[in-house]
């Protein structure tokens, strides 16, 4: 018998009508196997991280329980990505249709070349600190920091919540 797993997913979009992108998204992840979507949060504008010369981004996160594996789990959202039209490109951090990150898997932390958990983002990233304390403010890191101490930490110039 497997057990249900809590993961937080972080998602992200910059090109062809961004929130339509996290709509979509966040539908798709509901009907993955074995899976739910527990809740998430509101959609947030924020300025790019990286090169400067692309549109803002809109982000979120995702709770989802389910009883995939991390790797099997990282599969599935590649195929929802793909589906909504991601290509891949060379420039490093360049703007994107939809990026769907595996933030936290329950309390576990694993590194090898398709995944590293928890996601390095969660330690500094405004745009995924904010919409996961929105999602879970006890939250703590397998590591015993808290999300919360982490998103006062990190600054709120250029993110914005919607509506
Ligand atoms: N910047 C923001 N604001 N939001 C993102 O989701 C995001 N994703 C990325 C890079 C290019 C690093 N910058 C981002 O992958």
């Amino acid at each position: 018998m497997t057990t249900c797993s809590t993961v937080y997913i972080g998602l992200g979009s910059n090109l062809d009508n961004p929130i339509y992108q996290i709509q979509q998204a966040l539908l798709a992840l509901d009907t993955l196997p074995i899976t739910s979507l527990s809740t998430h949060s509101a959609l947030y504008q924020s300025t790019p991280l990286g090169p400067q010369n692309q549109p803002d981004y809109i982000n979120a996160v995702a709770v989802l329980i389910t009883k995939l594996p991390p790797l099997i789990l990282l599969t599935e959202l590649q195929t929802i990505e793909n589906k909504q039209g991601r290509i891949r490109h060379i420039q490093r951090w360049g703007p994107r249709t939809l990026d769907l990150d595996i933030l936290l898997y329950d309390n576990k932390q694993l590194q090898n070349t398709r995944l590293t958990l928890p996601h390095p983002g969660v330690y500094e990233r405004a745009f995924v600190l904010y919409p996961l304390c929105e999602c879970a403010p006890d939250l703590v890191l397998p590591d015993g920091q808290r999300v919360y101490d982490l998103m006062l930490r990190c600054s709120a110039i250029g993110i914005k919540r919607l509506k």
